[in-house]
């Protein structure tokens, strides 16, 4: 059986592609494979799907694939393999994903580390590191050595996870299936991706039903899996794609007790349990029971009078609390929270109004404004900001904006909004130097209505700099949103250390925004630094930073990322009304 590549997929194979041919000291193949890349990745159509079954034009409408990416997507879908891959992969034997996710070592090093030491795994690169052998190589130092031995650790422990907005739709795919079967009762995700955490290890799901067998056997023999891992009666684990999905299936009466277990987190798990134990109560993933009048000697795991477990919500109400939202069982308050009945009442999808940071082919976008506000528009968003590259520290040469091309933007940006139904803010992305300050002329702030500052460089500043830095940024009155603050790219580079206290506090005094952003390689801010600055009484700013129309659905990432820093509606600006908006950016 040949299951269908992903986009992600498909997109994974040309960056490896890309990063060989790095390795190799190819030019120019490289960006092109990355550039298809990136198009194949964020493309809405399942490409792989569409070439499976003989409809090959649609790979004529992707940005950046010619004629012969277009050979070697056909090829993959038809064999599983590129052959012209496969034979440089012969060549350079180099787990270029793994070694590449180490900060400072990209491509190029790899290829070099190659030839020099022989370096071709993870665990090759930490021995040579710790041999200090490294530093002897030309072009490399003590420093490049420390610096990779520092992080190895991190980029073993990322190899392992998948982001969200990969994992996340497959999840949705696999509910779809179990729910169109017709044993399956009800079924839900469980565990980090029912929490929205940005990274998953693998996708859990939950069943009930009366006829256990029948679930597993059905589930294991769905065509979209590639490989069974383990099955038995009540469970069942494969690989689909570069995910892997556990089923767990119980019986209809104990679907909450055991929702609420496999959700998670481990730790909210434990302090439930133990504030449960403080009131002659025992919770596990078969229910909540009352043990206060146990003999002595009475074990098991069903022992005691059962008093919830059907329904999740039954279960925290059996222990005197109301129901917690996944994305707050991070342990981090929320059963105190519950306690005292101060649960957050959080943000959803639909109090969003607008979306604030956005990107067009006037710097790195891929299409005009008007194609943005009309997406912006089909979204039924109240408003829609286009904040464009400005020219800075961390931007490519020639592709941020200078000042005087900002000023004949804002020009075609208010034409588009006279035209538009919705109000369109002209903006900026501006680039927030080492030292916190940004380079923009009172002219140009002036003009502008919103200006998103964001870190692109410098990004390896100590915690104490960071901070400091950042909170610079947020004290400069020109700046409305601090965009991305830690710069992180997920499974990349970890980005800034700071104080989100700290940043917070700064923030609330002089009424900065600090982004949440949707995009699910940052979602950055993350939950616990998002609480830690609306607990000081920052406000926050949820933007997806697209870069393409099909992009402004990334705003689901970034909802529930919020939702993981307790935010409220009121405390997000991009849900206030456009009048309350326009005060707080002027
Ligand atoms: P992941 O898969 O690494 O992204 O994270 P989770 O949270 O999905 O973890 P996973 O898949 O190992 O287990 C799913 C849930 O099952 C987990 O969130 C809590 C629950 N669980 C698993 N093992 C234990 C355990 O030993 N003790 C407790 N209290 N809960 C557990
Ligand atoms: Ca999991
Ligand atoms: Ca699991
Ligand atoms: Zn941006």
């Amino acid at each position: 059986m040949i299951t269908v590549a992903t986009n992600a997929e498909l997109a994974g194979r040309f960056e490896e592609f890309a990063d060989l041919l790095e390795a190799d000291d190819v030019e120019y193949k490289p960006r092109a494979y990355r550039r298809a890349a990136e198009n194949i990745r964020a493309h809405p159509v399942p490409i792989g799907d569409r070439v499976a079954d003989g409809d090959e034009e649609i790979l004529d409408e992707i940005d950046g694939v010619g004629d012969a990416i277009s050979a070697k997507i056909v090829e993959y879908v038809e064999t599983g393999e590129i052959e012209e891959l496969e034979e440089l992969k012969a060549e350079l034997p180099i787990d270029i994903a793994d070694i590449t996710r180490i900060e400072g070592v990209g491509p190029k090093t790899a290829g070099k580390l190659y030839r020099e030491l022989g370096i071709e795994t993870l665990d090759d690169l930490e021995d040579a590191a710790e041999a200090g052998e490294i530093q002897e190589v030309k072009g490399f130092g003590p420093k490049t050595e420390e610096n990779i031995r520092d992080n190895i650790e991190f980029a073993r422990e990322v190899g392992q996870r998948q982001l969200l907005g990969e994992a996340r739709p497959l999840a949705d795919d696999v509910l779809a299936f179990l729910e169109s079967l017709d044993a399956v009762e009800r079924c839900e995700v469980a565990g980090s991706i029912r929490r929205w955490r940005e990274t998953i290890g693998d996708v859990d799901v939950l069943v009930a039903t009366n006829e256990n067998e029948t679930v597993v056997e059905e589930f294991v023999g769905w065509n979209s899996v590639d490989s069974e891992i383990e099955s038995g009666p009540a469970k069942a684990s494969v690989r689909i794609g570069e995910s892997r999905v556990d089923l767990r299936v119980v019986v209809p009466s104990e679907f909450g007790s055991a929702l609420q277990y496999f959700t998670g987190s481990k730790d909210h798990n434990v302090r439930l349990r133990n504030y449960a134990i403080d009131r002659g109560l025992k919770v596990n993933e078969y229910g909540v029971f009352d043990v206060s009048d146990l003999d002595e000697g009475d074990e098991g795991q069903r022992v005691g009078e059962r008093i919830a477990g059907e329904t999740e919500d039954g279960m925290y109400n059996a222990l005197g609390l109301p129901w917690i939202p996944p994305e707050l069982r991070t342990d981090r308050g929320e059963i105190t929270a519950a306690e005292n009945d101060v649960l957050p009442d959080l943000l959803t999808h639909e109090d969003i109004r607008g979306d604030l940071h956005s990107h067009t082919e006037w710097s790195d976008g891929n299409t005009s404004i008007e194609a943005m506000v009309a997406a912006a528009e089909d979204r039924g968003y109240d408003y829609f900001g286009i904040a464009d590259h400005a020219e800075g520290p961390g931007i490519v040469g020639g592709m941020g904006l200078s000042d005087a091309e900002i000023l004949e933007q804002v020009e075609e940006i208010r034409a588009v909004d006279d035209e538009s139904e919705i109000t369109v803010f002209a903006g900026i992305e501006a680039n927030v130097d080492a030292e916190g300050e940004i380079g923009l002329s009172e002219e140009v702030i002036d003009a502008l209505d919103v200006i998103v500052a964001s870190t692109h460089s410098a990004l390896d500043q100590d915690a104490e700099r960071a901070t400091n830095r950042l909170i610079t940024a947020v004290e400069n009155p020109a700046i409305d949103v601090l965009g991305h603050p830690s710069g992180r790219m997920l499974n990349e580079r970890s980005g800034l250390d700071f104080n989100a206290s700290a940043l917070g506090a700064a923030a609330a005094e002089h009424g900065t925004a600090l982004e949440v952003n949707a995009n699910p390689r940052r979602l950055d801010l993350w939950g616990s630094a998002a609480q830690a600055a609306i607990d000081e009484g920052a406000v926050i700013a949820v933007n997806t930073d697209s870069h393409r129309p099909s992009t402004l659905e990334y705003m689901r990432w970034g909802v529930h990322t919020a939702r993981r820093g307790w935010a409220e509606p009121e405390a997000v600006i991009n849900t206030w009304e456009l009048a309350e908006l326009q005060a707080f950016l002027h």
